[in-house]
């Protein structure tokens, strides 16, 4: 794909949408009734995201931005910035104010409202740092037949960055709950695709279980540098193992709530599947579906790429990583006749809980010819990955079917 016509600014601006502008820009346009059609103001452009990315990165959509890694991308233990998957429900915001960039905890269930700087999450919190698997809900969807609606991912939408920040745990003690906490709910400085400033773009949460875990963080840095702008620079809330549209980009208010949030996505159909089976194809009523939680086992094939080619006699170092949501990954198999037989791959444990286990399977394959090779993971509980499509759901989430490469060997 060429990314230079990514580079062109896309979109127009609404009549409507000038008349809102003094509210996100504090100001009016001045000659407004002068602005061509279809010209956007640079106080609407959003960066080109792909200019910090591989080139072998899958453009699904660019407005919103959403771009996967091809498998063979993420065989770095600790996922680079430019092989990370980006999933935008808006527009990049373009004008953050670092030195004035705040974090409001507010909500029914706080005692009072409280605003720190950067500076003082900086400077007043204990800094933690942890390697977190952030994979969408929706990777896999490609998989799902029926088709499911929506962005369709394969494989790539899912990362294993460094991230380093304050625990949410230690913010929300300073800042002091009521008891009837039940929920958190964050809210980020994005734009709708619209354009319209008053348009919510995507407000989730998790309940204050997960909330009040060691690993979820408030984070301003990914490997070790400032967290790149397309990945929610400042500041971002990230939370392993669910869903990743949990953890927040460009935050700058969180609310602790008295019921189960309600911001944009949280309601309807959004992240959730049905809570009893349905046959694919059949989408029963909203009141039927339940919020995504942890997410479920699965893993990936790294190395080789699909489509290798090997000598007979020669071994094949396979590898890649698994992962389970909340929970881990208790044992990795390769299976080459079409799941006839599993071998069993080294799995190393993981850095910390809710990053990924690196495996790995010295392959040698017994005669000439085309193969696949399937990777199964299975979690502590002894939940395995489906070898073929699990579940059906109307929205496609959830698809962790075992991944599967070709190999030549001649
Ligand atoms: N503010 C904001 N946060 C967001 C989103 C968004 O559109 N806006 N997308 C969410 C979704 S659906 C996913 S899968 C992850 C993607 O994170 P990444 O783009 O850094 O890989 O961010 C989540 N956080
Ligand atoms: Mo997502």
């Amino acid at each position: 794909m060429d990314h230079s016509s990514f580079s062109d600014r896309r979109g127009f601006l609404k009549k409507s949408t000038l008349a809102t502008i003094a509210g996100f820009w504090g100001t009016k346009i001045a000659f407004a009734e002068h602005l061509p059609a279809n010209y956007v103001p640079l106080v609407f452009a959003e960066p080109n995201p792909m200019v910090a990315k591989d080139k072998d990165m899958t453009v699904l959509n660019d407005k919103p931005w959403n771009v996967e890694a091809p498998a063979h991308l993420l065989d770095d233990a600790i996922t680079p910035a430019n092989k990370m998957f980006i999933r935008n429900n808006g527009l990049i915001p373009e004008h953050i104010d670092v030195a004035n960039w705040k974090l409001t905890i507010n909500g029914e269930s706080v005692k009072a409202p409280k605003t720190y700087t950067l500076n003082d999450l900086k400077k007043r919190f204990k800094t933690y740092t942890y390697q977190l698997v952030l994979e969408c809900a929706g990777n896999g969807r490609a998989g799902y037949v029926p088709q499911a609606a929506g962005n369709q991912w394969t494989d790539g939408a899912v990362s294993c960055a460094e991230w380093t920040g304050v625990r949410l745990k230690d913010i929300l003690a300073d800042v002091g709950l009521k008891d009837d906490a039940v929920y958190i709910g964050y809210y980020g400085k994005d734009l709708h695709v619209s354009q319209d400033p008053t348009k919510p773009v995507i407000s989730r949460g998790v309940p204050m279980k997960k909330a009040l875990e060691d690993e979820t963080l408030i984070a301003w840095a990914m490997n070790g540098q400032d967290i790149p702008l397309t990945h929610g620079f400042p500041l971002r809330l990230v939370i392993g193992g669910w869903p990743a549209s949990v953890s927040g980009k460009w935050l700058h208010t969180l609310s602790v709530r008295n019921k189960v949030h309600d911001g944009a996505k949280m309601t309807g159909k959004s992240y959730k599947v049905p809570i009893n089976p349905v046959p694919p194809g059949v989408d029963p009523p909203e009141d039927q579906f339940k919020i995504i939680e942890s997410m479920p086992v699965k893993s990936l094939i790294t190395f080789p790429k699909t489509g290798a080619t090997v000598d007979f006699g020669q071994s094949i170092p396979l590898r890649g990583h698994a992962w389970a949501g909340d929970r881990s990954v208790k044992s990795m198999q390769i299976s080459f006749d079409f799941g006839s037989t599993w071998q069993s791959c080294k799995l190393q444990p993981p850095k910390n809980r809710l990053a990924w286990q690196h495996w790995t399977l010295d392959l040698k394959l017994p005669r000439k010819g085309y193969y696949e090779i399937w990777a199964r993971a299975v979690d502590d509980a002894g939940v395995s990955q489906p070898m073929v499509m699990p579940q059906w759901n109307p929205e496609g989430y959830c698809n962790n079917a075992c991944h599967r490469i070709a190999v030549k060997v001649v």
